[in-house]
């Protein structure tokens, strides 16, 4: 049986063609280090060509064949050392891999500058071996673009999940510090697969992050920290604001309280006599009812400045959400904007700014946020949601590659064309310091870690997008079907173009052509076009979808809420433009009639209407697909997929009923050919 638990560490033997292209390679493991990483390195490199090559690799301090693979730091390897690599590029997370002759012998050199340079080093030399790739002239050089890749955990500290389909935290609490479970260093092994360097371990909702502050708690997690140290990885916690309160008994939490300022420094002073290396704070503060600096009259950069300076002096950064919003009158999707902006080059030097992809909430389709590019003199990083909350749990099988490289590739102009969103994150753009990419996490207790087995590549693929965010989502995909199924090409091609398509169904079947937030309330599973009534004006789908008897859709150019105008030109002119702006985003920004004229020719109306039919298609053709693929797929892994397209294929029909029902008692229209009436 296979359920999975191997995630894209498979190491399964290669097929004939790959292991005589491989040839000696792999013959052995060899290295001077002797630090935990390397140790680590030494055992994945053994376990990985062991398997690869079928047969047993051993690992030694001297290179004794053809074929060897070296891995180290210039420090502890005089050989490494006397290759002239080009170490100066790759900082202290990157790595160099070539092939060389040393001491007469053929043989494979990974070197960083650092142990954990060559431990990420090995994970791409095995990802090589994997995907079949030639190893005989390798010459790779790697250095990760983003200096904080973060995974987030929403996880409760009773192990339950918030928006988590995988089952119940990796993290048990109860058992920690005394007990370590042995089913984290797999999970350590993934992430530093990927070159994760940061783990946040707490939900920043709710209050139990409170209590994770106390010595119990912090001790807790210093077991972690000691676990995912030699990865790489430093730990975090969400910190909320009302600690000194809740904790500390204070009678106010303000920011310039200097009893309250006092207690910070005393609590991050403890917190590095715990855990001496504690990466820092992720902060959601005056957002969804959480406290904040503004319960006190005072900004966000009054709150993260005064958690910065407590934790300046060991080294600590805070992580400060820009997901703030409140049921106001203004267009919710403004509202970070307009509490940011004005505070750009406030913030401390060790504060980034997390900033959501869309301004919204991790919709199937959003622009990209306008606080990219907006914000200039504060390093602005970027929060994904790899577990998907609004696009079909576990069960929608949706690759999310190609949903965040539209977003990192999207020009905000900030600087003029070429201003990506990429570019503004990774630093490269307005010259930050620091950099910062964030995934909220959809790994749990499930064997599959995911909830389902291509959840798995979402994982994957964030983390390879975390490392380099202009990598190509398509080439993220090929190699994580070849790692984690087969490189059949009957195989590997029909599942990467399946998953290339997913995301646009997942759209089709919930928020086509530009809509948002259409999920029924609370769970955000099923469809809810209708909902008025959830108490919350910014919570209804209606106030999205702005649908009446003349159109649909939410104004936000300069006759609506004029979100339009927080885009730099020329996006601010092209998104006021119904004939301009890109038809995905087009209800997005503007309320137009059932009868606007679409590029097709069509209507609105008609366009909508097909494109929800469209998305019950494209899961019936998804599931044509994966029936073909039953014979190169184990049975367990075959099958689970296939039950979860069947559901997704009802879920999909039920998206385009309701819709179209609800839709349809608005406009009053006729179906258009092709598009069946609802059930
Ligand atoms: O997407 C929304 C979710 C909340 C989540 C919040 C956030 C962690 O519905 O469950 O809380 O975003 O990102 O803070």
């Amino acid at each position: 049986a296979d359920d999975g638990y191997q995630l894209w560490l498979r190491y399964a033997p290669l097929d004939k063609a790959a292991s005589a292209r491989a040839g000696d390679i792999g013959s052995e493991v060899v290295t001077a280090s002797r630090s935990p990483t390397a140790k680590i390195t030494a055992e994945e490199l053994t376990r990985g060509l062991s398997g690869l090559l079928a047969k047993k690799v051993a690992s030694g301090d001297a290179i004794r064949s053809n074929g060897a693979v070296l891995f180290g730091t210039p420090k502890d390897s005089p050989s490494i050392a006397g290759l002239a690599l080009p170490l100066e590029r790759v900082g202290s997370d990157g790595f160099v891999i070539k092939s060389a002759v040393v001491k007469g012998k053929r043989v494979t050199v990974i070197a960083g500058n650092t142990d954990v340079g060559a431990l990420h080093g090995a994970f791409a030399f095995l990802r090589l071996v994997q995907t079949g790739a030639a190893l005989d002239a390798l010459d790779v050089v790697e250095a990760p673009k983003v200096k904080l890749r973060m995974i987030d955990h929403w996880d409760n500290l009773d192990r339950t999940m918030e928006r988590g389909f995988s089952g119940f935290s990796i993290f048990n609490w109860w058992e920690l510090p005394g007990h370590v479970d042995p089913q984290l260093v797999d999970y350590a092994r993934a992430e530093a697969s990927l070159g994760i360097n940061g783990i946040v371990l707490t939900n920043p909702s709710g209050l139990t992050t409170a209590v994770s502050l106390t010595e119990p708690w912090l001790k807790k997690a210093a077991a972690l920290a000691d676990l995912f140290r030699p990865y790489g990885i430093k730990i975090y916690l969400s910190a909320r604001f009302s600690c000194p309160q809740e904790l500390g008994g204070l009678k106010t939490g303000d920011p310039l309280d200097p009893q309250v300022r006092a207690w910070w420094k005393a609590k991050a002073d403890e917190i590095y006599r715990i855990i001496p290396d504690f990466g820092g704070f992720l902060v959601k503060a005056n957002s969804e009812g959480q406290p904040g600096p503004q319960d006190f009259g005072r900004s966000h950069a009054d709150g993260a400045n005064m958690m910065a300076e407590a934790l300046a002096p060991h080294g600590g950064i805070v992580i400060w959400r820009a997901f703030v919003y409140s049921p106001k009158p203004e267009d919710r999707v403004k509202q970070a904007y307009n509490e940011f902006k004005p505070f750009d080059g406030q913030f401390a030097d060790n504060v980034v700014i997390q900033v959501k992809n869309g301004p919204l909430d991790f919709q199937p389709r959003e622009p990209f946020s306008p606080l990219f590019g907006g914000l200039e003199k504060t390093p602005a990083g970027i929060e994904l949601q790899i577990t998907k909350e609004y696009l079909g749990f576990e069960i929608h099988l949706v690759y999310l590659g190609t949903l965040w490289q539209e977003v990192l590739q999207s020009d905000t102009y900030a600087k003029g064309s070429g201003s990506t969103v990429a570019h503004a994150i990774d630093g490269s753009l307005f010259h930050n310091k620091l950099s910062l990419i964030a995934g909220a996490s959809n790994v749990g207790t499930a064997r599959n870690w995911s909830g389902s087995i291509f959840d798995q590549a979402n994982w994957n693929a964030y983390g390879r997008l975390a490392w380099n965010p202009d990598a190509d989502a398509r080439a993220i995909a090929e190699d994580w079907v070849r790692m984690t199924f087969t490189s059949d090409p009957a195989f590997v091609k029909p599942v990467i173009d399946m998953m290339m398509q997913s995301r646009e169904t997942a759209v089709d079947t919930m928020t086509p052509l530009g809509l948002a937030h259409q999920m029924a309330t609370g769970h955000h599973y099923g469809p809810g076009p209708w909902i008025d009534n959830v108490g919350r004006p910014d919570w209804n789908p209606t106030y999205y979808n702005g649908a009446d008897k003349s159109g649909i859709g939410f104004d936000r150019t300069p006759t609506g809420s004029n979100a339009v105008a927080q885009y730099h030109a020329p996006l601010a002119a092209i998104f006021a433009d119904p004939n301009k702006t890109p038809e995905p985003l087009l209800l997005w920004f503007h309320h137009l009639p059932w009868d606007h004229k679409m590029v097709s020719g069509r209507t609105l109306w008609d366009e909508l209407a097909l494109h929800y039919a469209r998305g019950v298609e494209n899961v019936k053709a998804m599931q044509a697909t994966w029936a073909r693929m039953k014979p190169y797929v184990d049975a367990e892994r075959w099958q689970i997929t296939a039950d979860f397209l069947a559901m997704q294929y009802d879920s999909a029909v039920e998206w385009r009923d309701a819709s179209i029902a609800y839709f349809q008692s608005l406009s009053g229209r006729p179906l258009p050919h092709g598009v069946p009436a609802p059930a």
